[in-house]
């Protein structure tokens, strides 16, 4: 029963539309100034006993953001430009280095190490959530 009304608390914070995508651990590489194209990488996560289709990120930083799969092709790493990504039922999907990515388009000017932007990514089915993405150096592996 406690844990029951500890859901209900938390729930009611969000109000009955709750946004049942999330995103999480979202940064951005930074890279030299010259560059004017980026990698962002995040963590999606979709509460909802349905797939998500994620079909566009937006951001007031940026004038396009592409979706992207990076595979190998011939021993050669390729870029793919997606339409949309797939968020299975109660799972999460994984951006992160070497394979699906954001590719961030056009800045409105150089970006800063440490900065933080703001994003909203948007479902096929009007699910949209609102997130932050830090930009930093890659951690070494
Ligand atoms: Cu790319």
């Amino acid at each position: 029963m406690k844990r029951f009304l500890a859901m209900v608390l938390m729930c009611s914070n969000t109000g009955l539309a709750a946004a049942q995508i999330s995103v999480s651990e979202a940064w951005i590489q930074a890279a030299p100034p010259t560059v004017s194209m980026f990698a962002g990488y995040l963590i999606i996560e979709n509460q909802d006993p349905t797939d998500a289709t994620i079909e566009r990120f937006e951001s007031p930083r940026f004038g396009a953001i592409e979706m992207h799969h990076t595979m190998m092709k011939e021993g050669m790493a390729e870029m793919m430009h997606q339409k949309s990504f797939q968020v299975p039922a109660n799972g999460m999907l994984k951006l992160e280095p070497h394979g699906r990515h954001l590719m961030l388009l056009e800045p409105t000017s150089p970006l800063k190490l440490g900065e933080e932007i703001s994003f909203k990514v948007v479902a096929h089915d009007g699910r949209e959530t609102t997130f932050t993405a830090i930009v930093k150096k890659p951690t070494v592996e």
